[in-house]
């Protein structure tokens, strides 16, 4: 029986096709959701995972498959449907799951034979003896998978071309900002998976540098803090050569053991959702964490460099009580605050989060022609209404901030400053440049402008 787990590309994102660009291979991750399907599949299916990052195959010339398994983000849906109707003329039943499969399931259902909502752990076995057996069903949900069904990932079923492997240790976060899906789709329960286990799995992948896709790897408690210890003190001791990147709130900052044993652990950069300069923007994102008293966020960045560890910091631009200048305004706080990149992105109603009830309810929704306008829900386009900004206004405001923080003058600040206190100036200087480029690609589709009605 032959399987094809196929993750579709959204040629809107820049991180499409790895030999057009010396960057793009900084820029394509791998899509673990498939490598763990790929491990929760009986050994007796013959697995090809397709990733269309890497480039699109030729569909009409490869072997014929028993099933297709789709995943997407929703901003690969309208690409996802226009595979799942290629197999589907074949006679090819096509499974799709993933966040947008659970968040839009009337619109899946319409166009795959079958959905799966939730995580797969639970499930997948059982769609896969249903589709064997031609009794297939139109639904499946699985829900959130106990810790315990969770298996390592097949790490080596793609091909070689990626600059970073991918680890999941964690799922859930209990905080639920408005604007994330990660609350809805996994869950508000923090799961984590035992150390020993990941430390495992970390051995079994074959790049060296790695992508911890944990929304918060060293979670919100006390007590997730400390098996956040358990597992550095556990990596650092396993002597695995790995450098890693991940995701933290900014409570990484306040415990200097903590930042010690990650930096042992490999821990090269840690992406930190600030969000919004303003408390403000911060009580309109539900963002309370960052809320706490005293925080003092340059201070809080220093110390997680003092590690060694670079921090690439996340804004927001778009927000309700932003105004002109916005974009000035996070550039500004950006260099502030010390981080070594900026991420910005607009204020983006994603299906299933608060801000989408909202958004929606007050008809904000600007690019709604669905599936179609899928696309464009990447982040880096203004799909809503803004209160304060036409879409052209917002537009210049994110150009002004990225043009702001990635001036030359300003690259060679930050290199150089990573240069002056060892802190990995060449991955400094990719992540800069890269980012810039990213912002270049941007602009050109922005010229694009006529498509925000
Ligand atoms: C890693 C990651 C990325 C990587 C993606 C790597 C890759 N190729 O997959 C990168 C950095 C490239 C990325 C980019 C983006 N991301 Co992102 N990303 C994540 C993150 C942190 C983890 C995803 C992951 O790997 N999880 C681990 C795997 C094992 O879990 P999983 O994907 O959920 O898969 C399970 C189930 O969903 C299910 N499943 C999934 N697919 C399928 C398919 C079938 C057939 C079946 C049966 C089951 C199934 O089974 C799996 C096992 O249980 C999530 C947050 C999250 N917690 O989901 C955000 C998230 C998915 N990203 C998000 C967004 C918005 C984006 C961007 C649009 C914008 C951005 N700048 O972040 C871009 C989109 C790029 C694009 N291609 O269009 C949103 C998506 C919301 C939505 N409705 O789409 C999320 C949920 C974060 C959030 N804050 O809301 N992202
Ligand atoms: S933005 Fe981060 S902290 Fe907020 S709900 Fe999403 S994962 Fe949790």
């Amino acid at each position: 029986m032959r399987l094809y787990l196929i993750n579709p590309s959204n040629p809107l994102v820049s991180i499409a096709n790895v030999s057009a660009n010396r960057w793009n291979r900084y820029r394509v991750w791998k899509p673990l959701s498939l490598m763990v399907l790929a491990a929760l599949t009986p050994p007796d299916w013959e697995i090809t995972i397709v990733d269309e990052n890497l480039g699109l195959p030729d569909y009409h010339s490869i072997p014929r498959p028993n099933v297709v398994g789709i995943t997407a983000f929703t901003s690969q849906a309208n690409r996802a449907y226009q595979v799942a109707a290629h197999f589907r003329r074949l006679g090819v039943p096509v499974v799709m799951g993933g966040i947008h499969a659970t968040m839009c399931l009337a619109e899946v259902l319409e166009r795959v034979d079958s959905v799966v909502t939730g995580e797969a752990e639970a499930v997948w076995a059982q769609v896969l003896d249903d589709a064997r057996r031609g009794g297939l069903k139109r639904q499946y949900d699985g829900g959130h998978s106990a810790i315990d069904r969770f298996v390592p990932a097949c790490h080596d079923l793609l091909p070689g071309r990626y600059a970073f492997g991918a680890i999941q240790t964690t799922r859930g976060c209990p905080l639920n900002c408005s604007f994330c899906s990660v609350t809805a789709f996994n869950g508000a329960q923090y799961r984590q998976r035992p150390v020993l286990e990941v430390v495992r799995e970390f051995r079994a992948i074959p790049e060296k540098r790695v992508l911890v896709v944990d929304d918060n790897l060293i979670g919100t408690h006390p007590k997730h803090v400390a098996r956040a210890k358990e597992l550095f003190r556990t990596l650092a001791a396993a002597n695995l050569h790995k450098q890693w990147i991940a995701q933290a709130t900014i409570n990484f900052a306040d415990d200097e053991e903590l930042l010690a044993l990650a930096a042992e652990a490999g821990c090269r950069g840690v992406f930190i959702g600030f969000e919004s300069p303003t408390p403000e923007g911060l009580r309109e994102l539900g963002k309370k964490f960052n809320l706490a008293r005293g925080r003092d966020f340059p201070a809080s960045v220093r110390r997680i460099q003092r590690h060694n560890i670079l921090v690439v910091g996340s804004f927001i631009i778009g927000l309700d009580i932003d105004e002109p200048g916005i974009g000035e305004r996070i550039a500004a706080a950006a260099r502030q605050y010390g981080v070594d990149t900026l991420n910005t992105l607009f204020l983006t109603p994603l299906p299933g989060t608060r801000l989408w009830d909202e958004m929606n309810s007050e008809r904000r929704i600007a690019l709604g022609a669905f599936p179609d306008d899928w696309k464009y829900y990447t982040l880096t386009f203004p799909v809503a209404r803004f209160k304060h900004f036409t879409p052209e206004g917002i537009v210049q405001e994110m150009i002004s901030c990225n043009r702001r923080f990635y001036s030359r003058g300003g690259i060679l600040r930050r290199v150089w400053s990573a240069l002056r206190n060892q802190r990995h100036p060449l991955l400094s200087l990719v992540g800069n440049l890269s980012y810039r480029d990213n912002c270049r690609l941007d602009r050109k589709i922005y010229q694009m402008l006529s498509w925000i009605r």
